[in-house]
């Protein structure tokens, strides 16, 4: 990417200091930075000790072999006993680690000491099964506390959960679970979505039909709907209830593996991510706790991503568990039964703490600040979010209007890969600046390098890059080493390529602009899908914006926007007027190179099941050509209405 052109997009300049009480009491002080630079091994030797070892480790890293790490070698732990057992110990038993409310609104309070039990019961019953040590289980589950059961009862017995988000179909399933050889499927019958009860355990038997692997299928009961029954197939309170609550954990090695995650990636089979066990759980619990400044006796933490992505993994369950915090989980969608269901979800549960993703903020500046207004959400200190860049304009909406310009918003940027969080503000430290990463946490070396691999100076852009390995990275791509190496460490001699675009600012503060693949070029200029899309969001009627680059004749690449208006101006914007105002304000915020050829209104846009929006699809459309893999959209007929608006292209 063309330095000069990236430094000259996009000026922010709205600045928001730390909260000074916030600040006087935070958890984490400017000198982690310096203390983890002096000795970077050091530093995460004692956030390790966080955890409580049955052995402790003789080596933090062996980088005697990269990209292959190994953390705190010869150390061993279990993750279970350290997410549960070790704090009914130390007497916080009766404490709440999850405060969970259904969909139609059933609710379930699970205490520590619940946990433990559950977990116990649990691990048995995998036992019962055959599961062993090394085995690897496949969950397929909505939002309900038997998830993060199953996933901490594997834990306990060293079996590798593969968890596998309960909106994809049975062939994503199956190829998920033929990848990891996964011998028994825990699922449910069915799940609540917005107000209506969609199969589970149907989509499971037409993906087991496939997989010779599995020898078990679990199904909790959920909705109650009916389902086909096969021998295979076993209850879950048939299997579970009966168990004993007792079950003595066993450490497993700190490199046992832990779990796998897929990720799809652009191009080829999905990626299975392996992570471990000493390591992921030293960096999630670390940076739960510094990057949301949590203070577990008081706090009420809300993330509200799913499980079955990474955020759920590292941020719903692991660091949470391990940090003894009280969390809440929520089972359904953000509009059922109205649109206000996540902020009664605060005001109820009195949430401190909450962290989210600029697809849902994008999604309430939509719907209208009123809605957000009517309910209390004063408890609230610290607000994040992740899973894409947030654009400037929802940044301060966000502050605004969820965080009463008192809540720092703390913007992560991590990665399945990563396992944890790698860049962010500190909540007590750092200025915030609307749409900035800003800094590597303490402990992680990352930078912007140009196509050489050398780092850019303040003000220029290129490729982000971490330097060192960290605790929780990725250890493979399961079963391929190869495109493990291929993948993240072939771009640039002894780097980390994350394949995300970013720039440092005149500071050196990072801003992420998106995935590498997303970048356009124009003119034989670079630039970012990012910055196009935060500036048409800068306009005060437009909700969301997605950009991307489409082939043209003169410029090489052209822009070409697609936007969703906000709130009640759907209907009165959808004109020629509107759309040049659009162009002129883009040419105004960015520059005239910046200008999209063409801007069409519509209604949605395709976003992944995780709510990243799937560009690729509509440079298809832009380009007009039929539509790639859409198997990961959240919906498909959202094209469909994107093609129906096509002829007002303008
Ligand atoms: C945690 C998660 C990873 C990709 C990543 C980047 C994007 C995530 C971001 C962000 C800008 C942030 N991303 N957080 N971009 N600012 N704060 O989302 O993992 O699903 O694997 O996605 O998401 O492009 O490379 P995953």
């Amino acid at each position: 990417m063309s330095q000069e052109t990236l430094s000259n997009l996009l000026q922010e300049n709205r600045r928001f200091a730390p909260p000074a009480e916030l600040a006087a009491s935070a958890n984490v002080t400017a000198q982690a930075y310096q203390e983890a630079e002096r000795d970077r091994l050091a530093f995460w030797e004692r956030q390790a000790e966080r955890l409580s070892w049955a052995k402790r480790w003789d080596q933090v890293l062996d980088w005697s072999n990269p990209p292959f790490a190994k953390w705190f070698v010869g150390g061993q732990l279990n993750v279970a006993y350290n997410c549960v057992d070790r704090h009914v110990e130390a007497g916080l038993g009766d404490r709440v680690a999850y405060h969970w409310e259904g969909e139609p609104g059933d609710t379930r309070t699970l205490t520590y000491a619940d946990l433990q039990r559950e977990v116990a019961k649990a691990a048995n019953a995998l036992l019962e099964l055959g599961v062993r040590k090394g085995d690897r289980v496949a969950i397929y589950l909505p939002m309900i506390p038997e998830l993060p059961i199953t996933m901490l009862a594997c834990a306990r017995i060293g079996a590798t959960h593969s968890v596998v988000f309960a909106g994809f179909s049975s062939d994503a399933l199956r190829t998920r679970i033929d990848d990891a050889q996964a011998k028994v499927v825990v699922t449910a019958d069915g799940q609540n979505r917005r107000g209506k009860q969609s199969p589970l355990k149907a989509t499971v038997d037409e993906a087991v039909q496939h997989t010779p692997s599995v020898e078990r299928v679990v199904v909790v009961r959920r909705t109650g709907q009916d389902i086909a029954w096969h021998d295979r197939d076993i209850w879950w309170h048939d299997l579970v209830d009966r168990q004993s609550d007792q079950h003595t954990a066993e450490p497993h090695d700190a490199e046992h593996p832990l779990f796998i995650l897929y990720t799809s990636g652009t191009t080829g089979k999905p990626k299975g991510i392996l992570h471990t066990t000493g390591g992921y759980l030293t960096q999630v619990a670390y940076t739960h706790w510094a990057v949301f400044d949590l203070k577990p006796e008081t706090d009420v933490y809300w993330c509200s991503a799913d499980i079955g992505w990474v955020t759920g993994h590292s941020y719903i369950v692991y660091g949470p568990l391990a940090n003894a915090a009280t969390s809440v989980i929520y089972e359904g969608t953000p509009d059922t039964p109205h649109r206000g269901r996540w902020w009664e979800i605060i005001q109820k549960y009195k949430v401190t703490i909450f962290y989210t993703a600029p697809t849902a903020i994008r999604t309430f500046m939509k719907w209208g600040e009123d809605i957000p207004a009517r309910f209390d959400l004063s408890s609230l200190r610290v607000i994040g979010s992740v899973g894409e860049p947030i654009n400037p304009e929802a940044y301060v909406w966000y502050r605004h209007h969820i965080g009463a310009d008192r809540c720092p918003v703390v913007d992560t940027w991590w990665q399945t890969e990563t396992g944890a969080i790698m860049i962010s503000p500190l909540p007590g430290v750092t200025e915030g600046k609307p749409g900035a990463a800003m800094r590597p946490l303490p402990g992680i070396v990352a930078d912007v390098v140009d196509d050489e691999g050398k780092p850019v100076p303040n003000g220029g852009g290129g490729f982000l890059v971490v330097k060192e390995p960290w605790p929780s990275m990725l250890r493979t791509i399961w079963g391929d080493d190869d495109r493990y190496v291929k993948t993240y460490w072939s771009r640039f001699d002894g780097l980390y390529f994350a394949g995300d675009g970013a720039k440092k600012d005149d500071d050196g503060d990072l801003w992420l602009l998106g995935r590498v693949d997303d970048v356009m070029l124009v003119s034989g200029h670079n630039i970012s899908t990012t910055e196009v899309e935060s500036a048409l969001v800068s306009h005060p009627k437009v909700a969301e914006a997605a950009v991307t680059g489409a082939t043209d004749p003169v410029t090489g690449q052209a822009i070409v926007a697609f936007v969703i208006p906000r709130g009640e101006a759907g209907e009165e914007v959808d004109g020629e007027e509107f759309v040049a105002e659009l162009r002129d304000h883009v040419a105004k915020t960015l520059g005239p190179i910046a200008k999209p050829r063409q801007i069409m209104v519509v209604p949605e846009l395709p976003k992944t099941r995780s709510g990243k929006i799937m560009r690729r699809l509509l440079r298809d459309v832009a380009e007009n050509r039929s539509l790639g893999d859409v198997t990961t959209l959240t919906d498909s007929s959202v094209m469909d209405l994107i093609a129906a608006k096509l002829p007002t292209a303008k």
